[in-house]
């Protein structure tokens, strides 16, 4: 395990939209460069990088043309290997984004694969044994290559399926075994691109759809599972102080299968949903347990949370999210205060946390943008990161109508600036709270937790890290536990007090208390 995500706080950059640095409209290494200090600033120690690499852009680069080679627009290699040694001095870790399940249809080794004679290639992508076999319980894409034969895709159609064989072979004549010579071979070759930047200087990797990897495999997903404890064994022999992140949203099974940390995603049901972005937009009833009309139930939350946590406990991790590029900012449907609240309890959760740019400053997400390299209603979230008064907020010096996606130059759009110089806005807010973890190692990611007030659609409720106590009212009511311990505030959004036996909460409050010695 390496040690330094014990104290971890991530930022995820997207690199179009962070800081253009040449005036192309778009955004670029050099000007992620230039931002590190702002990101030292605000108390995060890591970095995620979205996909840098040579790409089609149908995916907003999830679709990898070119595993070893930094995209133009970006950069280049060297200019990725600078900013992993600027980082480096600055005491920041820096994860670039793996997507190990598809490539574009663009990629060398699928322009080989799709060709009718065989070669090394051939068995890279999934592909049935001839163009009239399309078993419509598989994503096929039939008849448009010289091969015979119809290949899988794992997201959009322009991203082909890599072959780590299949678990329950239901069509032999074409469906592998995972300990097929070929299905071992793009487990290599996936390991010798993690050699590749690794060697560069990058200290891990983010794990785009860590799930999706072996076919025909539900649940616990064991043939998967196995490629990842293979790719975690090669990272404790030759790389131990590399981390490795997965999008997969089951921690117990991708921990137990090598992963650090794994995501809390947005996912129907899932307990990050039920605390933060539980509405129903038909209806506009909002369920979220930190939503201010107190409609939520902690209680959802906890019993996976508890059983998650039991789960992966000395083992890894579990990241708390504030947002990512795939999802709704918060501030679509909360206030800039619950907002507040909700990031800054993020910071005060065990494990890996990580901040999306720009919710620091409570940036928006902008409806009704036309969808952007596949981002469809993802767009609104990927727009550029608002840093002051000049022109296009000063992501880019470029005329607005050449930028990557519009800039919110609105005269109530937030900016970095205009943030600094109020000391209750969120930025100043999450640096405080961010400095007090970094502080106290109760705080960090392997501190305790331990649940002292969490009772069915009731608020507030109170937790406990070693010596803390982190009380949460989101509700526009007062709202009091029994409390019977004798503490300080060490932070506070709001107000509470002491009544007797019990903790008196004021609305939208979140109280960071310390045992008193
Ligand atoms: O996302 C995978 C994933 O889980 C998505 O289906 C997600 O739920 C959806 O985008 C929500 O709107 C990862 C990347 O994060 C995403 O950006 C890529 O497009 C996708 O993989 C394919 O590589
Ligand atoms: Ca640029």
């Amino acid at each position: 395990m390496p040690d330094w995500l014990k104290d971890a706080v991530f930022y995820e950059i997207y690199p179009q939209t962070f800081c253009d640095s040449n005036g192309d409209g778009i955004g670029d290494i050099k000007g992620i460069e230039s931002k590190l200090d702002y990101v030292m600033s605000l108390g995060c120690n890591a970095i995620w990088l979205n996909p840098v690499y040579d790409s089609p852009f149908m995916d907003a680069g999830y679709d990898v043309r070119d595993y070893y080679k930094v995209a133009e627009r970006y950069g280049t290699n060297d200019d990725l290997k600078h900013l992993f040694e600027t980082a480096h001095e600055k005491g920041i870790k820096i994860l670039l984004d793996l997507v190990p399940g598809h490539t574009s249809d663009q990629n060398e080794w699928f322009l080989k694969s799709k060709r009718p004679e065989k070669n090394d290639y051939t068995g890279r992508y999934i592909w049935t044994d001839c163009v009239w076999e399309a078993p419509p319980q598989y994503r096929l894409l039939c008849g448009i290559t010289d091969r015979d034969g119809n290949y899988m895709v794992n997201y959009f159609s322009s991203q082909p399926a890599l072959n780590y064989g299949f678990n329950k072979i239901t069509h032999p004549a074409w469906q592998k075994s995972p300990t097929d010579p070929d299905c071992v071979a793009t487990v290599e070759a996936l390991k010798d691109i993690m050699r590749y930047w690794l060697n560069m200087g990058c200290d891990g990797f983010r794990v785009d759809m860590a799930d999706s990897l072996v076919k025909n495999e539900d649940g616990e997903k064991p043939e998967t599972c196995k490629v990842w404890k293979n790719v975690r064994a090669m990272l404790d022999k030759e790389f131990p102080d590399a981390a490795i992140v997965s999008e997969w949203c089951n921690p117990k099974v991708s921990v137990g299968a090598g992963f650090h940390s794994d995501f809390y995603l947005d996912h129907d049901t899932n307990g990050y949903r039920i605390l933060f972005r539980d509405k129903n937009w038909e209806t506009g009833e909002c369920k979220a347990v930190f939503g201010k009309n107190g409609k939520g139930d902690i209680t959802k939350f906890l019993d996976e949370y508890l059983d998650d946590l039991k789960g992966t406990k000395g083992k890894g991790y579990i990241s708390f999210i504030t947002c990512n590029h795939d999802t709704p900012r918060m501030t679509r449907m909360f206030s800039e205060l619950e907002a507040k609240i909700a990031y800054s309890f993020i910071f005060m959760m065990p494990g890996v946390p990580f901040l999306y740019y720009g919710d620091e400053i409570g940036m928006k997400y902008m409806e009704g943008l036309t969808s952007k390299e596949g981002g469809f209603s993802r767009t609104g979230t990927r727009t550029p990161m608002q840093w002051d008064s000049t022109a296009n907020c000063g992501f880019s010096t470029a005329d607005a109508d050449k930028l990557y996606l519009p800039v919110d130059t609105g005269a109530d759009a937030v900016t970095v600036e205009k943030a600094e110089a109020d000391p209750d806005s969120i930025l100043n807010t999450l640096r405080k709270v961010i400095a007090i973890r970094h502080e106290n190692t109760d705080l960090q990611s392997d501190g305790d937790f331990e649940v002292i007030y969490a009772v069915k659609e009731k608020y507030p409720f109170i937790f406990k890290r070693g010596e803390f106590f982190i009380a949460v009212n989101p509700t526009e009511d007062v709202q009091k536990a029994p409390f019977a311990f004798d503490c300080n505030t060490v932070f506070e959004i709001g107000n509470h007090s002491r009544e007797g036996s019990y903790l008196v909460m004021q609305p939208q409050t979140i109280s960071l208390l310390r045992l008193e010695k």
